[in-house]
């Protein structure tokens, strides 16, 4: 009857052979991770198998602790991989580092800090073409991909889904107009933050500097080189604005999002008045400030502590940049360095001045 916390080896889609944590109750693995997080639906952080449909279905268990092949999904199933079990070990992979990066980084453990389980359901529907999280289950669900994408779970999709976990528990931003678009935005933020910091090993307290990540949401699993979002530069998808508009709050929130992306991309990284030369007569009345980019770790920090004890349900871009704001002073300091590098930042998307 006992279980045991073992640590397996995954043969991931993305990201390599790495290792996962699995339990081993008699002579059966299964992909449950017993370090991370308590309660919840499995008791402890795990992978289930939905296998193509749109329930959770039961967690993954295995003869051995080698799991998966590293290959994208087949219909059927491959010889080498006849349960699907890569989509299993890239699922794992990802939350556990967000997992850790939060708790490492931010103190802050699973999805509503208190350390309740989560879980994901690899496989949902047939060949699916998306990632959700569910306030319902408190759970993810991700696709194998289709016409446009591989199986998507890459480091930065993952982190994505459970930072509207984050959210929902927290500001619970509304799902449409501004705020819709500020709860898209944390989740690419926080999917960015993730990558970032699994780039760099996987370890430590502070965030590495902006170049760990890669700036885009889903590059990893693009089929065609288009990521789902490009965080630098939102207009490349032909949908997303570069700055704040009066007609933002009509857009799907996976577009009113990219100014918000494009703030945090500043922040982060930096700006100067050639950043923004392309839609300065569109949108901006002044030339943007130069900023000096702050560094992830920081502009993570502020962000987060903005969206979890500052933001509300209705807050638009102008109060997200009151509240940023606060926070970064509130961190580092009324005058600080990093206080301007805010201002900065929501100036060159047409907030505030
Ligand atoms: N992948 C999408 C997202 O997390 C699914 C959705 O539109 N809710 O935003
Ligand atoms: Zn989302």
């Amino acid at each position: 009857n006992m279980v045991q916390n073992v640590v397996g080896t995954g043969n991931s889609q993305y990201n390599g052979s790495v290792p996962i944590n699995t339990t081993l109750s008699g002579t059966t693995y299964k992909m449950i991770d017993g370090s991370r997080g308590t309660g919840g639906t499995f008791g402890a952080m795990a992978i289930t198998n939905a296998n193509h449909t749109t329930s959770a279905g039961s967690v993954y268990t295995n003869a051995s602790n080698t799991w998966g092949d590293g290959k994208q999904y087949i219909a059927g199933g491959s010889t080498t991989d006849a349960n699907g079990q890569t989509a299993a070990v890239n699922a794992m992979w990802g939350l556990m580092n967000t997992y850790d990066m939060h708790k490492n980084v931010l103190g802050w453990q699973s999805l509503d800090g208190n350390n309740t389980a989560t879980y994901i359901a690899a496989h949902v529907n047939t060949a699916y073409d998306n990632a959700y999280y569910s306030d319902t289950c408190k759970c993810m669900y991700i696709g194998d991909g289709g016409s446009y994408f591989n199986n998507l779970g890459s480091i930065d999709v993952i982190g994505h889904e459970m930072g509207h976990g984050i959210t929902a528990a927290t500001s619970n931003l509304a799902y449409r107009g501004e705020s819709g678009g500020l709860n898209e935005s944390g989740s690419d933020i926080a999917g960015e933050a993730v990558e970032a910091y699994a780039r760099a090993g996987g370890a430590g307290a502070t965030l590495p500097s902006p170049g760990a990540n890669d700036w885009m949401m889903g590059q990893e699993i693009a089929k065609n080189g288009q990521p789902l979002r490009w965080m630098y530069k939102p207009s490349k998808d032909g949908s997303s604005p570069d700055a704040w508009s009066t007609s933002l709050k009509r857009l799907d929130v996976h577009y009113s999002s990219g100014p918000n992306n494009r703030m945090f991309y500043f922040l982060a990284k930096g700006s100067n008045s050639s950043s923004t030369s392309d839609y300065y007569s569109k949108y901006l009345t002044k030339a943007p400030l130069a900023m000096t980019g702050i560094g992830l770790d920081k502009a993570y920090r502020i962000w987060f502590k903005a969206l979890t004890t500052k933001f509300t349900s209705s807050t638009n871009y102008a109060d997200a940049r009151l509240k940023v704001l606060a926070a970064a002073q509130e961190l580092y300091g009324v005058n600080s360095a990093e206080a301007k590098a805010v201002q900065r930042a929501y100036a060159a998307i047409n907030v505030g001045a």
